[in-house]
């Protein structure tokens, strides 16, 4: 599965979504023109997240989007997702490389250190934030700002995945500073109108897309 560049990457929070489903907010989300779309949450049971991500596998394959879960290996491939998104607690990425086989396996990372050591391991892409500050991920860390996603592309040959507090009024820092694709929580998920949220980032990503590559 290829993955987009110059793309918007939408990540579900059920405690940020107003009250509607993984499933409701995605479909919102893709309407609007995301290109990515991982199934992030921390409270639901192994259960729940097979029979939300067979869902969702469903939508996205029909869609053409790609489809990632976050933190788990075994869900990733019983849902057949594109890939799976880990972060520093989960598993490590040479492991999750050789399970996922030739599906994208994403690393969240914190600077270009970290950064070159994930692509070593077998990373397909790495994610640098929090770029500004965010109260969706309160362990998220120091604020990484848009520097960081200079030196992790110097750094690294595979796409660069920016997160944390990005909205439609500095996204343009971030697409200027180099980022593949930008990956939001609240400015989609939290927004009234879930469908035009993603939309007016999606215009903004790829009018940029045109000119600056
Ligand atoms: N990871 P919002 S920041 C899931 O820095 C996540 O690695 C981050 O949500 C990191 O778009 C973050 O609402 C939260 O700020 C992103």
């Amino acid at each position: 599965m290829r993955f987009p560049l110059r793309s918007l990457y939408v990540l579900t929070d059920p405690n940020l979504s107003r009250g509607r489903s993984h499933v409701e907010v995605i479909r919102e989300a893709i309407a609007g023109g995301a290109e990515i779309v991982q199934l992030r949450d921390k409270s639901a049971s192994t259960r729940e997240l097979v029979q939300i991500g067979e869902t969702l596998r469903r939508i996205t394959h029909e869609a053409e989007v790609v489809f990632i879960v976050n933190d788990r290996v075994d869900v990733a491939l019983a849902v057949e997702a594109d890939g799976v998104h880990l972060g520093a607690e989960d598993m490590p990425i040479g492991h999750a490389r050789r399970l996922m086989g030739r599906r994208i396996v994403g690393a969240s990372v914190d600077n270009e250190e970290e950064a070159i050591r994930a692509v070593e391991e077998g990373a397909d892409y790495v994610a640098i934030g929090p770029i500004f500050p965010t109260t969706t991920k309160p362990d998220a860390g120091p604020v990484a700002g848009v520097d960081m996603i200079r030196r992790v592309k110097e750094a690294v040959d595979v796409p660069v995945v920016a997160i944390g507090g990005i909205n439609s009024l500095n996204v343009r820092q971030v697409i200027e500073a180099g980022a593949d694709s930008i990956a939001v929580i609240s400015a989609v998920v939290s927004a009234l109108d879930v469908r035009r949220a993603a939309k007016v980032l999606t215009e903004i990503i790829k009018t940029h897309r045109s000119y600056y590559r």
